[in-house]
């Protein structure tokens, strides 16, 4: 059965994603890299570091260790424009509400995030208090799909992995909470995340109860 439940950040929570993607393509094109959707893809869930190696392979590129520095610094200070206005509106739909009733049931949550902005995010979304635990991109040094931040989320909260749900919208990442032998629920659509226990749209009008019996079958 499923005690505890981790959610990813950018993609599941909140509508980040998308900034995500106009920073990258706004680096990319200032490296003269094509970068398209679905080449985004790939870099969802993924750190920083990563997400840039994929953008210079896809280029045939390589920097310097000081520019790629510096196109690090670059695209997230870009990012970190995008997302100046964000509030509690970019909320996913259903997300506050779930989160909500997990609280109420008295079922731990944890964040299981790659991103090192998340506790920024989460202080402009009002929604600190919804976790017991925070582990991000600061916290943890191997990227998904390396198990290591749900494993760690796990731990904060003192249950075991096998009945802990990840919900997640990045290959990468329902990678990561297979290999850290959890149940996952991808969000998003169906053909992109294979691996998951099953695929929903979003986490709008879903319960832990229908999650269970889902997972069950
Ligand atoms: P940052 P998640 C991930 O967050 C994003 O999906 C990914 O696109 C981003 O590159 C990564 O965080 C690192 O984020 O640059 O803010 O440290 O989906 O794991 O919540
Ligand atoms: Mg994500």
């Amino acid at each position: 059965a499923i005690r505890a439940c981790i959610f990813d950040l950018d993609g599941v929570v909140v509508d980040t994603a998308k900034y995500h993607f106009l920073a990258w393509r706004r680096l990319a094109d200032s490296l003269g890299i094509p970068f398209s959707e679905q080449d985004n893809e790939r870099l969802k869930g993924v750190s920083r570091i990563e997400s840039l190696k994929l953008i210079l392979a896809l280029g045939n590129q390589t920097l310097s260790e000081a520019e790629f520095e510096q196109a690090l610094v670059q695209k997230n200070a870009w990012y970190l424009e995008y997302i100046e206005q964000l509030d509690a509106s970019e909320i996913l739909p259903g997300a506050d509400t779930l989160l909500a009733a997990l609280k109420r049931d008295g079922v731990p949550v944890a964040l299981g995030s790659a991103s090192k902005n998340a506790v920024l995010i989460l202080e402009r979304l009002n929604l600190t208090d919804a976790f017991d635990a925070i582990v991000d991109g600061t916290r943890v040094s191997e990227a998904k799909p390396d198990p290591e931040v749900f494993l760690t989320a796990a731990r904060e909260l003192n249950t075991a992995p096998q009945h802990c749900l990840v919900f997640e919208d990045a290959a990468a990442g329902v990678q990561a909470a297979r290999n850290a032998g959890m149940h996952v629920v991808g969000i998003g659509e169906e053909a992109a995340l294979p691996d998951a226990d099953f695929v929903l749209p979003g986490l709008a009008q879903i319960t832990l109860d229908q999650i269970q019996e889902r997972i069950a079958q």
